[in-house]
């Protein structure tokens, strides 16, 4: 409520400013990491063993050259880290704590002293150097103890996850006053239906469904735990961040229309609807989509489970901000590709690849504040890949045009984002692509035992720009 009375006045002064290429005064800017990706130390001082790390140990061939046993050795560097966000002049730092670095058997059983030490030393030293911590509390990196009982499909999971929100808002939002339940959820419960991504367990169209429904209710729960219990004295926001490569009409016909708004939909909506819409639950066309071709494959239920009005009623308004993330825009057209059964085929439609279009982000943002109106949007992801190279003049011209989209997003339509976290701090795991692209404001030698990092031409442009909150001159609207 705090937030969004405060919001609502920047939204009025920001609304009576004409288009500018500065940025509101008290806009957020900063990078973004995850633990898997960049910490390492994957066996040291107590961490239990996670999906990412059982998964790529087993099968070392859905992973290119490098996986995440020392990734950017974070873990031992994180003094570094500070120093480069510093540098950068950042406001924010999103990380995301490594639930097995804190419980290694996913429970309460054991607690990790040295994990908590860890991320109360990575706080400290933001918090010392003037550098607010937005933490995600989960980025994929499941305890495996909890991958052995099944995983995100089993709701059990949402009980041990309110468990271990608890000890991080006991033991850190003292000092954390952004806290973000899930990353992505669209992509990691992907690996209940495809072999390539952790847990790689086949299922299509039924196992990640059933774990999308236990992610929700365990965010809301989380949500409700902070909102009853810590909220009075710990003063911060709880949100989750969704993601969506934006999805772009293939023509302007009516079909290629809805098969566009379908997409969104079974992306975003999946989750958007249920906690950030008036309405919640799953959004209408998801719901008779999944039932219809249920129905038709002769089975006696849905195989996306149901919401009781209780639970609707629970799960709806369980955030203070919005986390988005977008990278591309795909184009769509209706057709019924994929596995049968599959979500990709419940959607019914044909992707395009991916293209980096900045216009995309714009109407993302535009996309998000009309479906869930109220809520202030951060951008928690928005990053350029290439193959490396400290001459990045790609990710320059790539940040100058989204951020551009930004400017656009909020002074000429009213959008209220209130920051962005830029992917990322330093070139890190890419999951199955390793360390052989890079979306790094920083490179990282991965040759060298000490990881050594090296800014790009992209640091000091985005210093700038974090400095002064404004893009450069060239830039106008
Ligand atoms: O590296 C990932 C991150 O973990 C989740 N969002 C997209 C990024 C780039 O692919």
């Amino acid at each position: 409520m705090r937030l969004l009375i405060t919001f609502t006045a920047v939204l009025a002064v920001v609304s009576a400013q004409t288009a500018s290429n500065r940025f509101p005064d008290d806009f957020m800017f900063g990078a973004a990491t995850s633990a898997y990706q960049i910490e390492g130390a994957w066996n040291e001082d107590g961490k239990g063993e996670s999906i990412q790390d059982n998964f790529f140990h087993n099968h070392p061939l859905f992973i290119l050259e490098q996986n995440g046993d020392v990734a950017c050795d974070s873990y031992h560097k994180y003094k570094e880290d500070v120093q480069m966000l510093k540098a950068l002049n950042a406001d924010v730092y999103r990380f995301s704590i490594s639930w097995p670095r804190v419980l290694p058997n996913g429970d309460l059983d054991v607690i990790n002293q040295a994990g908590i030490d860890y991320y109360n030393n990575l706080i400290n030293e933001l918090l010392a150097n003037g550098i607010q911590p937005l933490v995600t509390m989960y980025h994929w990196d499941l305890p495996q103890a909890l991958q052995y009982i099944g995983g995100w499909p089993n709701e059990l999971l949402a009980d041990y996850f309110v468990e271990y929100a608890r000890i991080l808002f006991e033991n850190f939002g003292d000092r954390v006053k952004w806290w973000i339940t899930f990353n992505e959820p669209h992509q990691f419960v992907e690996g209940y239906s495809v072999p390539w991504g952790a847990p790689g367990q086949r299922a299509p169209g039924i196992g990640d469904y059933l774990a999308t429904h236990t992610v929700i209710k365990a965010h809301a729960r989380v949500w409700h735990l902070y909102d009853e219990q810590y909220r009075a004295t710990q003063n911060g926001s709880v949100g989750i961040t969704l993601n969506m490569d934006w999805p772009e009409p293939e023509t302007n016909s009516t079909e290629d229309a809805e098969a566009a708004e379908r997409a969104r939909q079974f992306v975003m909506g999946m989750f958007g609807h249920p906690i950030y819409s008036k309405d919640g639950d799953y959004p209408a066309v998801v719901r008779q989509q999944v039932d219809a071709n249920s129905k038709a494959e002769g089975r006696p239920r849905s195989r996306l489970p149901t919401f009781t009005q209780e639970e609707i009623e629970y799960i709806r308004g369980t955030a203070d901000f919005f986390g988005m993330n977008n990278y591309n825009v795909t184009f769509v057209t209706p057709g019924l590709r994929g596995h049968n059964p599959s979500k990709k085929r419940d959607t019914a439609v044909i992707t395009s690849a991916p293209e980096s279009l900045s216009w995309g982000l714009r109407k993302q943002l535009n996309w998000v504040a009309t479906q869930y109106p109220g809520y202030p949007i951060i951008i928690t992801e928005n990053g350029h890949l290439n193959l490396g190279g400290r001459n990045d003049t790609d990710r320059i011209e790539y940040y100058t045009e989204y951020l551009g989209a930004v400017l656009e997003a909020i002074y000429t339509d009213g959008v209220p984002v209130i920051g962005y976290t830029a992917w990322s701090l330093m070139d890190n795991v890419e999951w199955n692509r390793g360390f052989t692209v890079t979306f790094g404001l920083y490179e990282v030698d991965t040759s060298s035992p000490n990881r050594t990092r090296t800014p790009k031409e992209s640091a000091g442009f985005m210093a700038e720009v974090f400095r002064t909150k404004q893009l450069p001159n060239q830039y106008k609207q």
